[in-house]
């Protein structure tokens, strides 16, 4: 028997995830415990340094508002696997035509022979994406990806090179992508030289805006048109592309009105507007897109995450004659679309239709925003609350708003302790995230947010 044979039979067999697993939190070791801890020991022996989790406690079982781990603790899942299992893990319908799909057949290449299942999920998403127009949609891998062939198309569809993107943005780990993103440390850190052609303009991020929340859209759009304008020539810019709320930069949620701005700005110069939707899209907001909240319609639009329900799945949605711009065989890959993951996403829009899960999104929202409100009138260190539906975050502070990394962790890791999975983000590491899976109950979201509560009273206690 190898070593690895050893640590499973010690596991026992895995309990089953899913929708029926027991929706409660039980912790019954340190957290990680033994198990875990010694799979980490493995791991370190075998992947690079640069692979790190959050919380290492290695799972075993999934599903509704719960993750199981080695060593049987389950805790209450606030994270989603970063936003991915928007519908839950193994969520019935995904499983179910995942499984009937992997039975089938499990691969042929698109490009080599098609299949209908990829054209049913781009059917459904030229349904829905507020994309203007006739429609068409590319199926790619992951959101790198997704995002990488989004700029080619508007490249392609253009003749332009320039590429306009925020601060605190971030758009992937591959070369462009990296490029794409504002943050060095640890994304770009060592990894250069990078793409050319990319353009960085300020965020209208409204809690740490210089003048004030009052002037940031306006300043923020007039600053954007000056770098169009005046930096970079708006004749040599293909696309302005961003998070309708941003992701790992924090979930800043632009200042009103600065996104139908932005679309406008673009509008009057030609330039096109690509809304990266990858952790906000699929029903994660409360709106299927979180374009839709303030009523934009990018010309291309991509997607990623939720939309696979696990299984590795990205889109291009963009209007018909761009995305025809590009010529036959300039669009693809290998596994892009792969027929299992087709069938998975098309149990998701199942379970999303199935279950009202849009409308559970806002929900969850609503009742996380009530409870960090009232965490924010009662501790100073709570600097500002925001999100839409059930992507909602907290950012942590010293008096001055000087951004507190350290408070963060110390209350993810509190939070761990307890058995409540949150994860950090933010440019200065100080915001915590919560992206439950729309399948929690509220027992489990409250009993999460109450776990929460005591642990910010705990470190305002300390500090
Ligand atoms: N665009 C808006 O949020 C991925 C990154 C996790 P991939 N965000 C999670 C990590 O540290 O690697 C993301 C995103 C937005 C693009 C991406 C990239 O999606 O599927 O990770 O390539």
């Amino acid at each position: 028997m190898s070593d690895t044979d050893q640590t499973t039979a010690d596991l026992g067999a895995p309990p089953a995830g899913g929708p029926g697993i027991a929706q409660v939190r039980k912790v019954v070791t340190e957290i990680p415990g033994p198990r875990s801890r010694e799979l980490l020991v493995r791991q370190r022996t075998l992947l690079p340094s640069g692979v790190e989790s959050t919380l290492p406690v290695f799972i075993e079982a999934a599903g509704g508002g719960v993750v199981v781990d080695a060593d049987g603790n389950s805790l209450i899942d606030f994270g989603s696997g970063i936003a991915v299992t928007t519908v839950g893990n193994s969520a019935d319908a995904v499983v179910r035509r995942a499984a009937a799909q992997l039975g089938r057949f499990t691969h042929t290449c698109f490009l080599a022979n098609p299949y209908r299942s990829y054209l049913d999920v781009c059917e459904k998403l030229n349904e829905i994406a507020p994309v203007p127009g006739a429609k068409r949609t590319v199926l790619v891998n992951s959101g790198a990806e997704a995002v990488e062939n989004a700029v080619k198309i508007a490249r392609a569809a253009t003749g332009r090179p320039g590429i306009v993107v925020f601060d605190h943005a971030y758009h992937g780990r591959t070369l462009l992508t990296m490029t794409l993103t504002a943050k060095n440390r640890p994304y770009k850190q060592g990894f250069g030289p990078f793409a050319p052609e990319v353009h960085r303009a300020p965020m209208a991020y409204p809690f740490r805006w210089p003048s004030g929340p009052e002037r940031c859209a306006e300043e923020a759009a007039d600053a954007l048109a000056d770098l169009l304008d005046r930096q970079v020539g708006s004749d040599n810019v293909a696309a302005v592309l961003i998070e309708p709320i941003q992701g790992e930069g924090g979930f800043v949620v632009p200042a009103p009105g600065f996104l139908p701005r932005v679309a406008a700005i673009c509008r009057e110069r030609g330039i096109l507007l690509i809304a990266d939707e990858v952790q906000t899209g699929i029903a994660r907001t409360g709106r299927m897109f979180a374009c839709e909240h303030e009523g934009i319609e990018p010309d291309l639009l991509t997607t990623a995450k939720g939309l696979g329900g696990g299984l590795p799945l990205g889109a291009v949605t963009g209007r018909a004659e761009l995305m025809d711009a590009v010529p036959a065989g300039g669009l693809g890959g290998t596994y892009s679309g792969n027929p299992v993951a087709c069938e998975a996403a098309l149990g998701v829009f199942e379970e999303i239709e199935q279950h009202g899960l849009v409308e559970r999104a806002m929900e969850i929202g609503g009742i996380m925003l009530d409870t960090l409100d009232s965490m924010r009138r009662s501790h100073p260190l709570v600097g500002d609350v925001r999100g839409r539906g059930a992507m909602i975050a907290i950012e942590l502070v010293e008096p001055g708003n000087r951004p507190a990394p350290h408070v963060a962790a110390r209350i993810a890791a509190r939070c761990h302790a307890e058995g409540l999975l949150v994860l950090t983000a933010g440019s200065y590491g100080n915001v915590l995230r919560f992206l439950p899976p729309l399948s929690i109950g509220n027992d489990l979201l409250e009993e999460g947010l109450a776990i929460l509560r005591s642990a910010v009273a705990a470190e305002a206690a300390a500090m």
